[in-house]
This record gives structure tokens, sequence and C-alpha cells, in this order.
């Protein structure tokens, strides 16, 4: 069996990763690729009821340290149970959100210390590294209209100040500044089908990288 891979899409709230997410799982089928879907905080059963407390709107009093310690613990458990055994397989992961998050959020917006944010991520991580992220780029106030317009409730997180918004979105910028290879920076606030190519064509090129080593056929 062949070594898969890991993309991440990641960026603003509301930027339209669940929705650029699911053209990328229908292309890798297309393609006759084995792809598995995944997201944080989440992914697996003890995940998502991690996730339910992080984003529970009901308990803003969440010390920061608590909630870089859940994110950690989420992961932790999404590398071990989900995607290392899915890239063994061949398989490729996709996840809405990963370990850039975490430097997004909890370190460039709510301001812990870097090194603290990295070594949870590096216990979380235990080695491993997705192979790209492909952020998608938008002005927080774009992308909280854009929640609004589905009409639901605002998580923990939308709830924190347009500053704090704006502050992880320059992170992402800043980690793609320091880490280039790693990242792809898309602008958001474009027509959906641009945003949607230009994400398949930064796939495509993986695909071409890693030599078709990948699994193919139905999960
Ligand atoms: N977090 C996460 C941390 O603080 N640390 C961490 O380590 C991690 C992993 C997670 C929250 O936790 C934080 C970050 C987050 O605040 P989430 O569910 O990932 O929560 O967060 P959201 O970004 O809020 O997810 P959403 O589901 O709300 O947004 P999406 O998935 O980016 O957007 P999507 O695809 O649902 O699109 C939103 C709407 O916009 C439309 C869509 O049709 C949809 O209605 N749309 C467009 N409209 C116009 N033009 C386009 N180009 C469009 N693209 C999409």
């Amino acid at each position: 069996m062949g070594k898969g891979f890991m993309i991440v899409c990641d960026g603003s709230n509301g930027a339209g990763k669940t929705t650029v997410i699911k053209a990328i799982e229908e292309h890798l089928k297309s393609r006759g690729l084995q792809a598995v879907i995944t997201r944080e905080p989440g992914g697996t059963p003890i995940g998502e009821k991690i996730r339910d407390i992080l984003l529970c709107p009901d308990t803003p009093e969440m010390c920061d340290v608590a909630e870089l310690m859940l994110f950690g613990a989420a992961r932790a458990q999404h590398v071990q149970e989900k995607i290392l055994p899915a890239i063994r397989a061949g398989k490729v992961v996709v996840s809405d959100r990963f370990d850039a998050a975490t430097l997004s959020f909890q370190h460039y917006a709510r301001g812990l210390d870097i090194g603290l944010v990295k070594q949870i991520n590096e216990l979380a991580l235990d080695g491993f590294r997705p192979d790209m992220n492909i952020i998608l780029d938008l002005d927080p106030v774009l992308g909280l209209e854009r929640v609004h317009q589905r009409g639901e409730r605002l998580d923990r997180m939308e709830t924190q100040k347009l500053e704090f918004l704006q502050k992880a979105r320059q992170g992402y910028l800043e980690q793609a500044r320091l880490s280039p290879s790693m990242f792809s920076i898309l602008d958001a606030s474009r027509p959906l089908a641009e945003v949607v190519s230009d994400a398949l064509g930064v796939v495509d090129e993986l695909i071409r990288r890693h030599g078709g080593q990948m699994a193919v056929g139905t999960p």
C-alpha cells in the first residue's frame, strides 16, 4: 500500500472552507482516489465531544490555557486514531483546519506564548506534518456576514471581538510568509468558482508530487 498525503483547508471564519472541501472531495473521487474528509476541532468521537466544549457559546469563561490544551487534546486523538492510519493506507486526508489554526488563534490572536503553543502542537502531532495548508483569506467582517446569512447562532470563537479575528487572519499570513512551501493563500473574497478552481490546482500539484502512490477506489 502506498503512502497518502494530507491537505488542510483553513483560514478566516466563514471564508468557505466547508464549501471548498466538498469540491476537493468530489475532485479526488473523480480522479479515483480515496479521500478522508475530516475537521478540527473534531474528526473522532472524542474530538467531536471536545469540539462541543470548545465552541459552546454558553461558556465564555473558558481560560486561555484550557482552550489551548483542549485543541491539543482533540488533535492528538485525531492524528493517532484517524489521520496516521489513513495516510499509511495511501488515502488523501483533507482536514477543515489543523495545527496552523492553533498558532493563528491561540498565539497570534489570543496572545499565548509562541513556545507554549508550538510545544502543544508538537506533542499532538507526534512528528507528523500535513503536506499543504490551503488558506482561504478573507476579511472577518465579510466572513461573519456569510455566517450570519446561514442563519446559525455564532459559536464561542465567532463571538470574540473583531480585532481577535483580524489578528488570527494576520497570523495565517505571517505563517505563510515564514514557511511559503507549506502554504497556499487564496483570496476568498472572489466568486466561489474561482476559489475552487485555484484550490483544485493546488490539489492536482500535490497529486503530481506524490506520483500516484495513493490508494484508488472506494474507501
Ligand atoms: N480554532 C480551531 C482555534 O481557535 N484553534 C484551533 O486549533 C482550531 C483547530 C472552529 C473554530 O475554532 C477555532 C477557529 C474557529 O473559530 P470552524 O467550524 O472551523 O470552527 O469555524 P468557521 O470558520 O467559523 O467555519 P464555518 O463553517 O462557519 O465557515 P467555512 O466552512 O469557512 O465557510 P462555509 O463553506 O460554510 O461558507 C460560509 C457561507 O459562505 C458561502 C457559503 O455558501 C456559505 O453560505 N460562501 C461564499 N459566498 C460568496 N463567495 C464565496 N467565495 C463563498 N464561499 C463560501
